[in-house]
């Protein structure tokens, strides 16, 4: 059991490669440090206090495996995009739009993180971008040992790594994947009052989608009310108003997306030398 949420996020994780190979699962996980005595097969612990600790391991565990991931993504000039949100926010429909988008002169790859099934994979195949399906089982978010497992098995050179999260506004937030930047995706059908309801998440973003658009003249959404709660749990986020259906602020989103590689890489995505070593 993954003693940071209580998930079962290190019993049963399988990595899908869509491309045909079958990589040795992730071994690594979080709970499962054989070098250092902490082995959560052990009877969990009953006192508050232990529990506590062992979260606190769990989480510097994750920690350094994504400063990991951080340093091995920039070597490479490749940027990690953490996309969160519910389920049902509309992550995938943005991935298939963004992969379409982007097209053949940008190396562009996803990770899917979902509980089950190679459904969100399926799609990404099908807009023409490599993807690798991590089902986490009873696990409720990704973490940095996935992402790194992910990274080695993908194993891109240059361009930009779209990771699909686990549909979930809480425990995502509390692993860091090694990505440069977060996004949470949020549809008009869940509500204005989020930000303040679930702040942690909201709080580590950079950008904030706001989906759905074309559905406001239905639903009860008071989006400036959304803005003003977003900005007092993040003054810094940047909120980005879309629809991934019928195509409403995507071109800013891509032009988001290429700005922050630039920012990043110090080129634009698009074709690049093979980075050696
Ligand atoms: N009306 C509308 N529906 C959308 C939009 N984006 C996604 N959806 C729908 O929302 C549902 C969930 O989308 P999906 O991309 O699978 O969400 P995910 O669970 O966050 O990956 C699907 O039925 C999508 O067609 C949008 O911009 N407008
Ligand atoms: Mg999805
Ligand atoms: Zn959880
Ligand atoms: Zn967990």
């Amino acid at each position: 059991m993954c003693a940071t949420c209580g998930c079962g996020a290190d019993g049963g994780t399988r990595v899908i490669d869509l491309r045909g190979e079958v990589p040795a699962a992730a071994h690594d996980h979080h709970d499962h440090d054989h070098g250092g005595g902490r082995h959560t097969h052990a009877p969990q612990p009953a006192a508050g206090t232990e529990t506590l600790v062992l979260e606190e391991r769990v989480l510097a565990r994750n920690d350094a495996l994504a400063e990991r991931n951080r340093g091995w993504l920039e070597a490479r000039g490749i940027i990690a995009v953490n996309l969160m949100s519910s389920p049902g926010s509309g992550k995938t429909t943005l991935l298939e739009r963004t992969v379409r988008q982007l097209g053949t002169d940008t190396e562009v790859c996803v990770v899917e993180g979902d509980q089950e099934t190679t459904f969100d994979a399926d799609r990404i195949k099908a807009a023409g971008a490599p993807v690798l399906q991590i089902n986490t089982g009873a696990g409720c978010h990704l973490d940095a040992s996935m992402i790194r497992t992910a990274l080695h098995t993908l194993a891109p050179a240059s361009g930009v790594i779209l990771i699909e999260n686990v549909g979930n506004l809480v425990c995502p937030a509390m692993f860091d994947l090694g990505e440069d930047c977060r996004v949470l995706i949020m549809s008009v059908t869940e509500g204005a009052d989020k930000p303040l309801k679930y702040p942690h998440i909201f709080a580590s973003a950079t950008l904030i989608l706001l989906n759905k658009i074309d559905l406001l003249p239905y639903v009860d959404f008071d989006v400036a009310r959304f803005e003003r709660d977003v900005t007092v749990v993040n003054p810094a986020a940047q909120v980005l108003p879309v629809s991934a259906i019928r195509g409403d602020g995507l071109d800013a989103w891509r032009d988001w997306l290429i700005q922050r590689s630039r920012s990043i890489s110090g080129r634009p995505v698009g074709p690049s030398p093979a980075v050696g070593g």
